[in-house]
């Protein structure tokens, strides 16, 4: 049929059919919505620290109208490597993770980067023999703040102390270097002597069901060194049902600086925390988009953390944001 539009009429009417394809498709690029979006595997939701990360990376992405696709690992590798390869199958732009343990990780990264999908980590790091596997890590220097915990703690009890250890997430990049750097922080003083030393998996009941049983076999405890708040806050629980006094009779110290160990420590209760901080998400996706973009990043961004304890904790409190 032949049409009776002069010709730049039928090329209006093409051009704006094409638009309006684009606009209801999408654009029409076969992995173009896939590659807009981003996969976060996180750890899991085991403190308050990792909610209050998680919640940073959703609200950034939300603020640079990123989709997100969020997996939640249950503290579980396996989890975190089923939902990284999903994540890669359907094509995401870029991957986000938060490695629950250091190792283990070559195979998925491998295929992550054939796929030419860059994955930034945050929070915690991995071994792996070769660096280019991933982007960049965004996290703070675990050694330093087990060694600040170790040098508050030594200089508070005059360089004398039974103490508890309670660990992190076994293989977990903040256990192995908080323990670490607390180990060379009290190096120097004979009598800093850690007389037990136990996994409460970063949670407050694995904190207080730890302190509890070890209690029991060293009744003479006068520290509790806690690799993260909430098992610190769990611990003080237990000391209080030992009929013991959190922050007098026996010194508490831990790392993160969440809400909690602030109130804690006006409270009394909560002698010192290191903060880390875990508020990612910003740092996260200027990575992304960096990685994105083809730049060549930094291996290593550190995060700067503070250390605070009761003669700061009131006026600190009202500024926390985790
Ligand atoms: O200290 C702890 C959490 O990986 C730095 O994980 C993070 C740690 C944080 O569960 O509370």
């Amino acid at each position: 049929m032949k049409s009776t539009h002069p010709v730049s009429l039928r090329a209006f009417c093409f051009v704006s059919t094409l638009a309006l394809t684009a606009l209801l498709t999408g654009c029409n690029q076969p992995a173009g919505d896939a590659g807009q979006t981003v996969g976060f595997a996180q750890v899991g939701a085991e403190s308050s620290w990792r909610t209050a990360e998680t919640k940073s990376i959703q609200d950034e992405a939300e603020k640079r109208g990123v989709k997100l696709k969020f997996s939640d690992a249950q503290g579980k590798q396996e989890n975190q490597i089923k939902a990284v390869r999903g994540f890669i199958a359907q094509g995401v732009g870029a991957i986000i993770l938060a490695p629950v343990v250091e190792t283990g990780w070559e195979p998925v990264l491998r295929e992550a980067q054939q796929a030419k999908i860059p994955v930034v980590l945050v929070d915690r790091g991995v071994k792996v023999g070769d660096d280019s596997l991933y982007a960049t890590l965004i996290a703070s220097d675990f050694v330093a703040e087990g060694r600040m915990a170790a040098e508050w703690l030594t200089k508070k009890a005059a360089g004398k102390a039974q103490i508890i250890e309670l660990q992190g997430t076994p293989g977990a990049a903040p256990a192995i270097d908080r323990k670490r750097g607390f180990e060379e922080g009290i190096k120097a003083s004979p009598e800093m002597k850690i007389i037990a030393s136990q996994s409460g998996d970063f949670t407050r009941t694995g904190g207080k069901q730890v302190t509890e049983a070890l209690l029991k076999v060293h009744p003479g405890v006068t520290a509790v060194y806690a690799h993260n708040d909430d098992m610190a806050l769990g611990a003080i629980q237990a000391l209080e049902e030992a009929g013991k006094k959190p922050g007098t009779d026996v010194l508490v110290v831990s790392i993160d600086g969440v809400k909690g160990a602030f109130e804690a420590m006006v409270a009394g209760k909560l002698n010192c925390t290191v903060e880390c901080s875990p508020l990612l998400g910003a740092l996260a996706f200027d990575a992304v988009e960096k990685a994105k973009a083809g730049a060549k990043l930094e291996k290593k961004t550190v995060v700067p953390d503070r250390v605070f304890d009761q003669s700061n904790a009131a006026a600190e409190l009202p500024n926390r944001k985790y």
